[in-house]
């Protein structure tokens, strides 16, 4: 959307939750306002038997005392009339983690390499999104494949978010099994 507005943002057309399934990595984010994962953020989508789409993900946090932590994070979506818009309850394994419910909106997927995500949290009185984040994720923890760079660089337009991604860093961190 040229003009910036939330309502003028378009998503995955037909977007096809079963094929959505399984690991994505976290290779840029954009923060929003307040206390977010900081890096080696994986994700794993999965439909459920009925239906219903959900997602763990973790991500290093400090707490309090620049103490190192894993967040284990759950999210369950509840439809929209936009098969591509949700709305995603989360919460933290942990009590001191926060919980919110905020949009989830999946840009544009390939499905097999890449996915652009997007969450306004707070529309400014212009219509613009005044606080909101996004991932860009990827099958693979090394990042995009050189081919999806363009279409990924267009679509953080698109979505006004260009300029504002910090790349996220996989050290390992939070790998465990
Ligand atoms: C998403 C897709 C897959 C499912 C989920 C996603 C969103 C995760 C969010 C995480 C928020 C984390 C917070 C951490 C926190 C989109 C990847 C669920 C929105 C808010 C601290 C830091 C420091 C402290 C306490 C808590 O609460 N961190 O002292």
């Amino acid at each position: 959307a040229q003009d910036c507005l939330v309502s003028n943002i378009t998503v995955k057309q037909d977007f096809d939750r079963m094929k959505y399934q399984g690991t994505w990595y976290a290779v840029a984010k954009k923060d929003p306002v307040g206390l977010f994962l900081l890096d080696n953020i994986v994700t794993n989508f999965k439909v459920e038997e009925d239906g219903t789409m959900t997602a763990t993900a973790i991500g290093r946090v400090i707490i309090l005392n620049n103490w190192e932590m894993c967040a284990n994070m759950f999210g369950t979506f509840e439809d929209t009339e936009d098969p591509a818009k949700f709305k995603m309850k989360y919460w933290g394994a942990a009590a001191y983690l926060q919980t919110g419910y905020d949009d989830h909106w999946i840009i544009d997927t390939d499905y097999d390499n890449y996915a652009i995500h997007y969450s306004c949290r707070e529309l400014d009185v212009d219509g613009t999104c005044l606080d909101g984040y996004s991932f860009i994720f990827s099958r693979y923890p090394e990042g995009l494949r050189p081919e999806d760079q363009k279409n990924v660089t267009e679509k953080k337009q698109d979505i006004c978010f260009l300029g504002k991604y910090r790349r996220v860093a996989h050290t390992g961190f939070c790998d465990t099994a």
